[in-house]
């Protein structure tokens, strides 16, 4: 109950509720609830934080006749005003036809403005006031993160699929806005546990609101080969027919998998796909005998060891099928990288991980794309413009951080995903029933408040190209499982890859992070009620 009290804005409903001869503090707190959905969400109270945000001037307010308007001529900056729509018209009830920008005045205008270079490659800037919000980017990708600030402005209910008596109201002012990295990134583990197509889109729209731009996807593992691969075809048949605890698994067919790249597209998430070698690989093992050291295939896995697995370093075949994979990877991937595991390799030799990892770079680049490994590839040579994905803890060695930290300062990329910060399979608590502890317990405060561009010693911040939020899933198997994990730590990974430097701050995060409550269960997100943050009491209005 303490919480209320600790929110500034809450305290300022409240008082005006006192003001206006409503019931004073100390009522039900579904009063300062429903003042909360119905005063505007002053401009920028968002997450992730806004660059710039400069309030002011009356507010928007959307109506039966607002129409979404966009530029003649420019498809995907359409496509986004379409997807606008369909957030905006279950809840409204409004029709908010999509027109040509010249077909009418107001409402909401998305447009396109190439040349104005301050707003990069994602960003966005946002006016609003009594005649409409405008939407301005370079391109598409700002389009989409712009409205996705828009949405946020809106009163939580927005999010609800069935119609809500509003009002819709836009705080007037404006609102510039760049990303702080270009790398935010979550990644899924669709290996240990299977997850649909259906369930991946799911998940991708989620992503989407916090302005997460990559969708790594751990496609292999010791318990399941996730992706068909033509010339191997058992990996996805056999090696994708189990999961951990023994169920059914499953695989993406290629059109599967394009979907979900067709569709993490029009989200504005780039698909990474990993394939993990040498080690975690059991299920490639069991589909091929002659990928055996031995040429006995093992029988598959299904339970939840980690290091046991090698390909067969020393045998050709080893590289016929690397080969053959990234090839087929690399054609169903229109982005630049490919992720090449490359971790917990405890059952190859150190001379053979690193011919190893060599020979995998140099096929990823035979193919026209870019490697990703976690941060183990430091152990080997990483190939000229690798990333490498650091997954340590703040108490890892110190020689480990320092090897990663060299590399860094050649020239090697980094995502940071330091485990005990930002792992969403770890516990909260002890009190969490799902999820593991080996990192420790990682509650909301621990995955927000750190500086992914002061994070590893030695390591500028020229080098950190941004933050991804890995979700492993050995003991996690359902879409409730997955919200209640990601959220509410994803947004504050998103934040920190998306917010400036400057606007770190915990005590003001926690309170526009549980302004996000009502919008996350809105969304259908049943997320954890962290003590950390002090959610709105109170039954929240229609939820
Ligand atoms: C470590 S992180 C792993 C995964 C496990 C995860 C569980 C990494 C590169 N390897 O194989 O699923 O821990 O938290």
């Amino acid at each position: 109950m303490h919480r209320l009290r600790t929110s500034p804005r809450l305290l300022g409903a409240l008082l005006l509720l006192a003001a206006a001869g409503a019931p004073a503090a100390g009522a039900a707190p579904s009063v300062a609830s429903a003042t909360l959905s119905s005063a505007p969400r002053p401009l920028g109270r968002i997450v992730p934080a806004p660059a710039s945000v400069t309030p002011g001037g009356p507010p928007y307010t959307l109506t039966a006749a607002t129409r979404i308007r966009v530029d003649r001529g420019h498809r995907a900056a359409r496509a986004v005003g379409h997807y606008l729509a369909g957030v905006l018209r279950p809840s409204t009830g409004f029709p908010l036809p999509v027109v040509d920008a010249a077909a009418a005045r107001g409402g909401i205008l998305l447009r396109l403005r190439p040349a104005d270079a301050a707003l990069g490659d994602e960003g966005y800037r946002l006016e609003s006031g009594p005649g409409g919000v405008t939407l301005t980017a370079r391109g598409p990708a700002g389009l989409f993160h712009g409205v996705q600030t828009l949405r946020q402005q809106l009163p939580a209910e927005v999010e609800r699929d069935t119609v809500r008596p509003g009002p819709w109201t836009v705080a007037g002012g404006a609102v510039t806005d760049v990303p702080r990295f270009a790398y935010r990134g979550a990644m899924l583990d669709v290996s240990r546990h299977f997850f649909t197509v259906a369930q991946v889109k799911r998940y991708i729209d989620r992503l989407a609101v916090y302005k997460i731009n990559k969708l790594h996807l751990h496609l292999s593992d010791d318990q399941g080969w996730r992706i068909a691969v033509d010339s191997w075809p058992r990996l996805a048949t056999h090696g994708g027919s189990t999961q951990v605890g023994g169920g059914p698994g499953g695989h993406y067919t290629k059109d599967d998998y394009r979907e979900i790249v067709r569709y993490a597209a029009s989200r504005y998430q780039e698909v990474v796909p990993e394939i993990d070698m040498p080690g975690h690989s059991n299920a490639a093992l069991a589909s091929y005998p002659g990928l055996n050291c031995d040429g006995v295939a093992p029988p598959l896995y299904t339970g939840t060891s980690v290091g046991f697995s090698s390909l067969c370093v020393a045998e050709p075949r080893t590289y016929d099928f690397v080969d053959d994979v990234i090839r087929e990877l690399a054609a169903l991937t229109p982005g630049r990288h490919l992720h090449i595991g490359g971790d917990e390799a405890h059952s190859t030799g150190h001379a053979d991980y690193v011919a190893f990892m060599d020979r995998a770079q140099r096929i990823v680049a035979k193919y026209g794309k870019s490697v990703i490994g976690w941060h183990q590839l430091t152990g080997a040579v990483p190939a000229p413009g690798a990333l490498v994905q650091y997954w340590g803890l703040d108490r890892s060695p110190a020689a480990e951080k320092e090897r990663v930290a060299l590399a860094a300062r050649n020239g090697t990329g980094l995502v940071l995903s330091p485990a005990d910060r930002v792992y969403l399979d770890m516990k909260y608590t002890a009190d969490t029933p799902l999820g593991h502890t080996w990192a420790g317990y990682v509650d909301v405060r621990r995955s927000y408040d750190w500086d992914p561009g002061a994070y590893l010693p030695g390591v500028p911040e020229s080098a950190v190209r941004g933050v991804e939020a890995p979700l492993w899933t050995e003991r996690i198997a359902t879409d409730a499982q997955l919200d209640r994990m990601a959220f509410p730590r994803l947004p504050g990974v998103a934040e920190l890859g998306w917010s400036p430097a400057a606007t770190h701050d915990w005590e003001t995060y926690r309170v526009r992070l549980a302004e996000q409550g009502p919008r996350l269960a809105a969304l259908g997100i049943d997320y954890h009620r962290s003590s950390q943050v002090p959610w709105p009491v109170g039954p929240v209005p229609g939820g």
